[in-house]
């Protein structure tokens, strides 16, 4: 069996990957590593480490070690707190990755899995069904980093031979972690307010349409995209990736259906800009004929799914 290693593997996107990875690969062939100590605790299926994806000494060494053949690169500052801190955001998320594709040239790694976002779009670009190619004039500092590694990982599979992978994600909603940081983390929010019985307050405009998808379908691209053969692997760049669209006052309403006392409100504050300069919809179609992506979830299916767990799920 390969062994896998996972940077950011305590994240919202990466708790939930790592244990689909210890399912195909085996706990003791899924190395899982974050920079935060407490935070792998819960991820006691496989191997755990500490580590700092900007200490390049120490992942050189780790990946040598433990004979690593596979990096899904999770670790990055996400849109809403990237804005916060600018420069430290493109530091840490171009740095890191110009240093993962490096190290896999390097090492001859078989595979590289990094995510990108539909952050990479900006004001100008088609809203409604945004299509694979198109104006991406980002105006986030998280969307220009993931533009700009999605150049990288690009340059670095024509010139070396770099297999690196990778996903437009939209928004992704799950209930067995917090999201950190992101604009479309009200969507995740929701649901926590609506089972403890709260208002909940709304920082993005009742109206606000952005692409989203629930984790099940994401680990499910993520996965098909990493064992698609690779020559079906025709855009390395990053792929556009869709399953929903809908607006924070429909999602509250497919929550209200089964918790009718539920209210919202709606004070839109610096992350409603954020979202204004992203699409409504995203077009997949290349995904679908490429590597045959197909998704599960809707809002109405995946609300249902999140209001029967999430009440006994325990932190
Ligand atoms: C964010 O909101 O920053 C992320 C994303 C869409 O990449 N969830």
């Amino acid at each position: 069996m390969e062994r896998v290693l996972i940077i950011g593997a305590a994240g919202q996107l990466g708790s939930e990957l790592t244990q689909a990875l210890a399912n195909i690969y085996g706990g003791e062939n899924t190395i899982a590593t974050d920079i935060n100590p407490k935070s792998l605790e819960k991820l006691d299926f496989c191997k755990t480490t500490v580590l700092d994806v900007m200490d390049k000494n120490a992942v050189r060494k780790l990946v040598k070690d433990e004979n690593i053949k596979q990096i899904y690169h999770l670790a990055a500052v996400l849109s809403a707190t990237g804005e916060k801190n600018p420069l430290f955001a493109w530091h840490l998320n171009m740095d890191s990755l110009l240093f993962i594709l490096e190290l896999a040239k390097e090492e001859k790694l078989d595979k590289i899995y990094w995510p990108s976002s539909i952050a990479v779009f900006g004001p100008n670009t088609p809203k409604v069904n945004t299509p694979q190619y198109c104006v991406k004039e980002p105006n986030t500092v998280y969307g220009i980093s993931k533009q700009a590694g999605e150049r990288w990982c690009e340059y670095y599979f024509q010139k070396f031979g770099v297999d690196v992978r990778s996903l437009r994600y939209p928004g992704l909603i799950g209930y067995k972690s917090l999201p950190g940081g992101g604009t479309t983390d009200y969507a995740v929010d929701i649901y926590h307010k609506a089972i403890a019985g709260e208002h909940f307050v709304s920082f993005l405009s009742e109206d606000s349409y952005l692409p989203m998808m629930y984790m099940p379908d994401a680990i499910k691209a993520t996965l098909d995209l990493m064992h698609a053969p690779k020559e079906k692997v025709l855009i390395r760049s990053s792929y556009n990736l869709s399953a929903m669209s809908f607006s924070p006052k429909e999602i509250f309403e497919s929550i209200k259906v089964h918790y009718p006392d539920f209210t919202i409100s709606y004070q839109p504050d610096f992350r409603q800009a954020i979202a204004d300069s992203w699409p409504d919809s995203i077009d997949d179609s290349k995904a679908r004929e490429h590597w045959g992506w197909k998704h599960d979830f809707d809002l109405e299916k995946m609300t249902k799914d999140i209001l029967k767990h999430l009440p006994s799920y325990s932190f």
